[in-house]
């Protein structure tokens, strides 16, 4: 990330590698063995608007048990959250999930989204100041899964992370983001969704809508590979694949090579065999308790959790003692 003079020395390196470009990592993914590209690059301009219809699907339960969990529960999450908080959201997309807590919140010092999309964000946030005339919005265009930087501020923080994006993460990388969120959060906490494992149909219908929209949002790496990479993928010549794997509990998505075929990326050749796949997402689904143990091991205090009657989704509140 092009980190800002005024961000404070708070920041966290995850990785060691330094930021390339988005042709550069493409061209390494797609040259390593199996192929790969980070699901971080789903989400440019196209993506996170795709995503957002993600959202919208019958077959996609998260955000909206998730929004009904926040919207029922605003008042108390906000009375944890506390009075005159900071409070940072990580990869805060459309940024529609603050909202029922801005509005619970007692006077919020400032709100600080976090995401990876620029042109994005600051739309989101222009829009959000429109219905929070009073609120203070600081967007920090940033990949928090490189490095956690926020500038330094005198409030107590508190951190919202949402929509279960944690499920990225393999579960040793969340411990290490969770350790270096709890440090980044001390004297407050973090309010975290999470996805939790169920049924296989279920999560199986939520990464294979009818509509065919999370293959168009996996599909939309190749489009992005060809508007900013010099790439000619023929999106008809792959196929969205995503399934369960019980024993990793996660979801796993990949974008599987139709036939053996060549494609050019900035006029280097990349070669596919018939079938062979570019994994594109791993989403790490989680039981209440083994979520909570992890946390602790990151140096969390699980507190309160809240959950919908079916146990699709939960929400975890984690104070950072
Ligand atoms: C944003 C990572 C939570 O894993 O459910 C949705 C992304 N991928 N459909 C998820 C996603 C395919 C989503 N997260």
């Amino acid at each position: 990330m092009r980190t800002r003079p005024h961000l404070a020395a708070i920041g966290t390196r995850f990785s060691p590698a330094p930021e390339a470009d988005f042709a550069d990592t493409l061209l390494a993914g797609l040259r390593a063995e199996p192929k790969r590209i980070a699901c971080k690059y789903f989400y440019d301009a196209e993506g996170s608007r795709l995503f957002e219809k993600i959202c919208a699907l019958p077959e996609y339960y998260p955000t909206r048990i998730e929004l009904a969990l926040l919207n029922a529960h605003a008042s108390e999450m906000a009375a944890l959250m506390g009075p005159n908080a900071e409070i940072v959201e990580f990869g805060a997309g459309a940024a529609e999930k603050i909202r029922p807590l801005l509005r619970a919140a007692n006077e919020p010092h400032a709100y600080v989204p976090i995401d990876i999309s620029g042109p994005y964000l600051h739309a989101i946030a222009e829009r959000l100041r429109c219905d929070f005339p009073a609120l203070t919005i600081r967007p920090i265009v940033a990949d928090f899964t490189r490095e956690l930087a926020i500038p330094a501020s005198a409030a107590r923080r508190v951190g919202f992370f949402p929509g279960s994006t944690i499920g990225n993460f393999e579960p040793e990388e969340a411990r290490t983001f969770l350790a270096t969120a709890a440090r980044l959060l001390r004297g407050g906490g973090l309010l975290i969704g999470v996805d939790l494992v169920k049924d296989p149909a279920v999560l199986h219908a939520a990464y294979n809508d009818a509509a065919g929209i999370t293959a168009a949002f996996n599909k939309n790496l190749l489009a992005r590979a060809n508007r900013e990479a010099d790439a000619n993928f023929d999106l008809s010549a792959f196929s969205h694949y995503a399934f369960y794997n019980p024993q990793a509990q996660r979801i796993e998505m990949y974008l599987m090579s139709r036939w053996a075929q060549r494609i050019l990326i900035c006029g280097r050749a990349i070669g596919f065999a018939e079938g062979e796949a570019i994994h594109t997402e791993n989403s790490h689904k989680y039981t209440v308790d083994g979520f909570r143990a992890l946390a602790s091991s990151a140096g969390f205090t699980p507190r309160a959790v809240w959950c919908d009657a079916d146990r699709l989704f939960s929400i975890h509140w984690l104070e950072a003692g």
